[in-house]
C-alpha cells in the first residue's frame, strides 16, 4: 500500500481499465454461465442495504424481517409455506448447510452421503470439510440418477440422499418422487439441489410444461437449495437453503453469547442483508407471472438454439428439459470446438458427462445472440 492515497477520480479510472477486461452478460457472449444480469431494482436495493449485517440481526430487525419474508415466499413456491431457512451466499453454502443438518440430525459414526454422479462439486467440498463419505450413484441413459444404484448404496451410515432438480451440466431433473419414497422408507434425509431449477421448474409447471414434482409436496423431501442469483435475477451473492421445519436449523445452531441473537445456524457469521433485501424486492416486483414469462422466454430461445443446431448438423446430446443445451460437432472434439468458439468471442463451457459443449440459456441471452452464434457455428461445420 502506498503511503499517500490517490484521488478518487484516479482510483475510478484505474478500476475502469480493469473492468473493461471483464466480459459482460449484456454482450450476449457469456453462454456457459448460470449467473446473469441482475434486475436493476434488485441492484439498487442491494446498494441501499449494503451495511446491514444479518450476523447480528437484533441490530437490523427490518432486514431480518425481509429475510423471513423471502423464506416464506420461497417456501410457498416450493409447497411448504412454513419452511425454515436462510438467504446465504449461494448453492455451495446451501448444500454445505443441508449436509451439516442431515449429519447432525442422524448422528451416525461414519456418515455417508449418496449423491448422483451428476451432482455439483460443492458436495465434494462438503465431504472434505465435514468428513462425509461420498458415494456416487450411477446415472441412467437419460442422465438422471439411477434409483436402483441409490438403493444399493444405502447403509446404516447413510445420513442423506441427494437428488438434483436441474443438473449443472444438462439441466436434468432426477426422479425426486422415487427418492422421496426411498427416504421415507429408510428414514433418511432427502436433500434436493434445485439451485438452478428452483427458479424455473415451478413456473414452467404453472405454464403447463410436463415436469415432475421435486419440492416439499413430496413428503420425503427434508431440504431444498434454491438460488436467487441464478434464475431468480438477484445479485451475486444470493443463495437460499430451505428446511421442512425449524428443527433442522436447531440441529446445527451454535451459541453466540454476546450477539443480539443467542443462536446461529448459518456457517457464515457476519453476512450481508443486502442479498435478502434485493431478493425480496425482485420477488415482489416480478411476481409469479413475471417469472413465468421469463421462464417461457428462455425456453423459447432454448428451442430456437436446439433446432438451429440440428439444422446445421450438430448433435444435441439430449432434448432439453430446462434451458440448457448440450451438443457436439459431428467430428470435432468439444474442447477443440470450445476453443474455436472462444477465438470467435463466445464463452461456452464444456461438460464432462457426457463430453459436450454446454450452453446455459440465461435471461441475458436473446434470440439475436443465438442467431449470431448459429451463424458462427455454420462456418465450423
Ligand atoms: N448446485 C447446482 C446444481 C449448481 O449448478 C451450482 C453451481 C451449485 C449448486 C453451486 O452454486 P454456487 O456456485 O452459487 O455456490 N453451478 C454453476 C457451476 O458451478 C455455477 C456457475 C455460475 C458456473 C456462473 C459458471 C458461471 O459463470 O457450473
Amino acid at each position: 500500500m502506498d503511503e499517500k492515497g490517490l484521488p478518487e477520480e484516479r482510483v475510478l479510472e484505474i478500476l475502469e481499465e480493469f473492468r473493461s477486461r471483464d466480459m459482460t452478460y449484456t454482450s450476449g457472449r457469456i453462454l456457459g454461465s448460470m449467473c446473469t444480469s441482475s434486475h436493476p431494482l434488485a441492484r439498487r436495493v442491494y446498494c441501499d442495504f449494503l451495511e446491514s449485517n444479518l450476523g447480528d440481526p437484533g441490530l437490523f430487525r427490518g432486514t431480518r424481517e425481509l429475510e423471513s419474508c423471502v423464506i416464506g415466499m420461497l417456501g410457498e413456491l416450493l409447497s411448504e409455506p412454513a419452511a425454515a431457512g436462510h438467504i446465504i451466499t449461494g448453492g455451495t453454502e446451501a448444500n454445505l448447510m443441508a449436509m451439516r443438518a442431515a449429519r447432525n440430525m442422524a448422528g451416525a459414526d461414519k456418515p455417508e452421503v449418496i449423491v448422483p454422479k451428476s451432482a455439483h462439486f460443492s458436495f465434494r467440498k462438503a465431504s472434505d470439510i465435514m468428513g462425509l463419505e461420498l458415494r456416487e450413484a450411477e446415472l441412467d441413459r437419460d442422465y438422471r440418477v439411477d434409483v436402483g444404484s441409490v438403493r444399493e448404496m444405502i447403509s446404516d451410515n447413510t445420513v442423506a440422499i441427494v437428488g438434483v432438480a436441474g443438473t449443472t451440466e444438462l439441466g436434468r431433473i432426477d426422479p425426486i418422487a422415487e427418492l422421496s419414497d426411498i427416504c421415507i422408507e429408510e428414514g433418511v434425509h432427502l436433500h434436493v439441489d434445485a439451485a438452478f431449477g428452483g427458479f424455473i421448474i415451478p413456473f414452467l409447471r404453472d405454464a403447463g410444461f410436463k415436469l415432475p414434482e421435486f419440492d416439499f409436496k413430496l413428503p420425503g423431501v427434508s431440504s431444498i437449495t434454491i438460488d436467487p442469483h441464478k434464475m431468480g435475477l438477484a445479485p451475486i451473492p444470493s443463495g437460499c437453503i430451505l428446511f421442512r421445519d425449524e428443527t433442522y436449523l436447531d440441529a446445527m445452531s451454535i451459541e453466540t453469547p454476546y450477539l443480539t441473537e443467542k443462536q446461529q445456524s448459518t456457517i457464515v457469521g457476519t453476512r450481508t442483508g443486502a442479498s435478502a433485501a434485493a431478493t425480496w424486492a425482485v420477488l415482489r416486483h416480478m411476481g409469479r407471472s413475471g417469472y413465468r414469462e421469463l421462464a417461457l422466454r428462455v425456453m423459447a430461445v432454448t428451442s430456437r438454439l436446439n433446432e438451429g443446431l440440428k439444422d446445421l448438423g450438430y448433435e444435441p446430446v439430449i432434448e432439453p428439459e430446462l434451458n440448457i443445451v448440450a451438443f457436439n460437432h459431428p467430428s470435432m472434439s468439444p474442447e477443440k470446438l470450445a476453443s474455436r468458439l472462444e477465438e470467435m468471442g463466445w464463452a461456452v463451457s464444456v461438460s464432462a458427462c457426457p463430453p459436450a459443449i454446454r450452453v446455459v440459456v440465461m435471461p441475458h441471452i436473446k434470440v439475436e445472440h443465438i442467431e449470431l452464434f448459429l451463424d458462427d457455428l455454420k462456418t465450423l461445420i
